[in-house]
């Protein structure tokens, strides 16, 4: 059985990881409806993943024989200012979400639950790997502009996200 702090601290992870599911459904459904399909898609794809994030912790939470408490999820943004601005967004929340589960790893580690600390691997080198494929997207935004050729070839590329 694990510890009420990391109970608590988990069951907070799992509502950002919905969350960020929602706030990355909200930008595809965005995206779709000015066009840019392949942004949309890539988007959808990511939000899906997220929600398995807050799987993996529901799934732990019950292995350990601990609680679920799974609490209301916030309105994402719905209104958005161009593509370059989404990522910027996205890349800043994904930072949050890395601060966060670095928490968590302070946590298991001041509780002494190498269980957790093990567990909560997966989550710090996936956010590594979220983090850096953001930055790869805003770099190009940020290089070739977001007028409508690149946007074009950029979003036909990123609709190739399997
Ligand atoms: Fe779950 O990795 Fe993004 O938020």
């Amino acid at each position: 059985m694990i510890s009420e702090k990391i109970n608590n601290i988990i069951n907070e992870q799992i509502n950002l990881e919905f969350y960020s599911g929602y706030l990355y459904l909200s930008m595809s459904a965005h995206l779709k409806e000015i066009g840019l399909f392949g942004f949309a898609s890539w988007m959808r794809l990511q939000a899906k993943e997220e929600v398995e994030h807050g799987l993996k912790l529901l799934d732990y939470l019950i292995e350990r024989n601990s609680f679920v408490t799974l609490k209301q999820i916030k309105t994402p943004e719905f209104e958005f200012n161009g593509v370059l601005s989404i990522f910027n967004h996205i890349y800043e929340h994904e930072k949050n979400i890395t601060d966060c589960v670095m928490k968590i790893a302070k946590v298991a580690e001041d509780e002494c639950d190498r269980t957790t600390l093990s567990f909560i691997d997966w989550f710090i080198n996936e956010q590594i790997e979220e983090e850096q494929n953001i930055k790869n997207i805003i770099k190009r935004l940020e290089l070739f502009g977001d007028e409508k050729t690149s946007l074009f070839l950029m979003d036909n590329e990123l609709g190739k996200r399997d």
